[in-house]
């Protein structure tokens, strides 16, 4: 018995003494990054300080990468913290650092030349590099027509490399590179010819062409290029494979696409020519009602930048536009309306935008209970274009259909059926255009949103102003003197 019991001391002694032992050698090796960053319960991420990646508005950190690594972070309930660098040198450098950043999300395109200092994720947006030049210059249209050209891009900037491993092939080619500007900077100079070129990501450009009327694209330079996060070069792997399987699943449930067509959707909404156009008139043509859209806005409780974008749908902001069945004006007010709104003289701008605004909002206050924002300023601008009577008669067909009349979704799809007799010969108000009010309402939308993203940052002080209009994400403009010589 005694030998038994001292024979089971040993063993628990022996089993103790060689569990110490794993402990230690479990001590003494090295947790990995995932491991750090699970025990710290922090995930430090550095990235740019611009539109396209990483920027303060009203509402407080916002951008398209902030977005995508804030997700990363909640799923693994993770406080996300930011640092931004000045410049792609510095941002990789810190990723090297110890203790320092783990994880690099600044819109980085996975080059030959980085994949030395940073390991990239799986991509999560494929780009073009482009040459841009200025509308009215003689376009470029291959490499060799970059000789002679006042050319400026991004110090460390993946075109950087492009344009040095051209110049090994074309030693008459001459750039220059600075860390003192951002794309839109470089945007912005082209626009106004005080550089002929720069090399810019098709998804910047994207962003940014409804700033720049005069800006144009001369070529592909190279191949397509995947946009990935990077991480400090080394053997371990748990964070990236947890970032990989994130991105892979934003690919496969949408999530990417979606946040992809908000910031950089402008573009593929109104395709190219639509958005400079569009630029255009943002600079010639709104700055002359941009007041008294804001004031009828105040005064309806309707948002200045939805009436904005009624007038652009209507005369693409021209104040004697005058429609093949006489209604006229800015806001396109029919004599009835006009009257009805104590409109006087439908071509003076400030009288078209204040009526529209009323009528728009009359309209409005009119539509039942049952449908709700945002919804509500969906019906009201279709009521507003093909009248409430015919918006009521397709309410009525869409839940004849089983559809919902309360949702706009719904009623676009059966709006156009009143114009086919089988259908208008049922209701109350009879024929209408009804394919009109679905196309007005979309489109308007679409200009809704770009001029709610133009002219998002209204915080006084840092914020910078491109033709006037606010440019999101960027708070410096560099001095003249910040530039390098050209
Ligand atoms: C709208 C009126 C509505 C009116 C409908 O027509 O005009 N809205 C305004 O005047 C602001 O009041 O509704 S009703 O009073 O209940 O009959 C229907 O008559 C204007 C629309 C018509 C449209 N634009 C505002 O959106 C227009 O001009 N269409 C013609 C296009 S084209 O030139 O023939 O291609």
């Amino acid at each position: 018995m005694f030998a038994q019991l001292a024979f089971r001391c040993r063993c628990t002694l022996w089993l103790s003494a060689i569990g110490i032992l794993l402990l230690l050698g479990g001590c003494a090796e090295e947790p990995s990054t995932l491991e750090r960053v699970q025990a710290e319960g922090v995930l430090r991420v550095i990235t740019r300080n611009s539109p396209a990646t990483y920027f303060q508005d009203r509402n407080g950190e916002t951008g398209f990468e902030y977005e995508l690594v804030k997700r990363f972070a909640d799923d693994w309930g993770l406080e996300l913290q930011i640092e931004t660098a000045d410049n792609l040198d510095e941002l990789f450098a810190s990723l090297n650092r110890p203790n320092g950043p783990v994880l690099a999300a600044a819109g980085l395109v996975a080059s030959d030349g980085r994949k030395q200092v940073a390991r990239f994720s799986a991509p999560y947006l494929q780009v073009e590099p482009q040459v841009i030049y200025r509308d009215g210059q003689r376009r470029p249209t291959r490499p060799e027509d970059l000789i002679g050209k006042r050319i400026l891009v991004l110090k460390g900037s993946s075109h950087a490399e492009q344009l040095k491993a051209l110049k090994m092939q074309l030693p008459d080619l001459a750039y220059e590179e600075s860390s003192a500007v951002e794309v839109v900077d470089l945007l912005r100079m082209v626009d106004e010819g005080q550089i002929d070129l720069t090399l810019v990501d098709s998804n910047e450009l994207a962003m940014n062409q409804v700033y720049f009327p005069n800006v144009r694209v001369a070529f592909d330079f190279g191949d397509s290029q995947n946009l990935a996060w990077a991480v400090a070069p080394g053997e371990d792997t748990s964070l990236l494979d947890e970032i990989n399987t994130f991105i892979n699943r934003a690919h496969e449930n949408g999530s990417l696409q979606r946040l992809k067509k908000r910031y950089y959707g402008h573009v593929d909404m109104l395709g190219y020519v639509g958005a400079y156009t569009f630029a255009k008139h943002l600079q010639q043509r709104l700055p002359r009602y941009e007041k008294d859209f804001r004031l009828a806005g105040q005064k309806q409780g309707i948002d200045w930048r939805l009436l904005a974008a009624m007038g652009y749908q209507e005369s693409l902001w021209q104040p004697t536009a005058t429609s093949k069945t006489g209604v006229r004006g800015l806001m396109m007010l029919t004599l009835r309306t006009a009257q009805a709104m104590g409109v006087s003289d439908r071509l003076d701008p400030k009288q078209s935008i204040a009526g529209g605004a009323k009528y728009i909002a009359q309209v409005k206050s009119q539509l039942p209970d049952s449908i709700q924002e945002p919804d509500r300023t969906w019906f009201a601008l279709a009521a507003y274009n093909v009248g409430g009577g015919h918006l009521e008669d397709a309410r009525k067909l869409t839940k004849a259909e089983g559809l919902d009349p309360n949702k706009w979704l719904d009623v676009q799809k059966i709006l156009p059926r009143l114009s086919q007799k089988q259908w208008y010969s049922k209701t109350r108000y009879g024929y209408a255009r009804g394919g009109e009010p679905v196309h007005f309402v979309r489109n308007i939308r679409r200009y809704y949103d770009i001029l709610t993203w133009v002219t998002q940052p209204q915080l006084e002080g840092s914020q910078v102003t491109v033709n006037n209009l606010h440019v999101p994400g960027v708070n410096k403009v560099p001095q003249q003197d910040d530039m390098p010589p050209l």
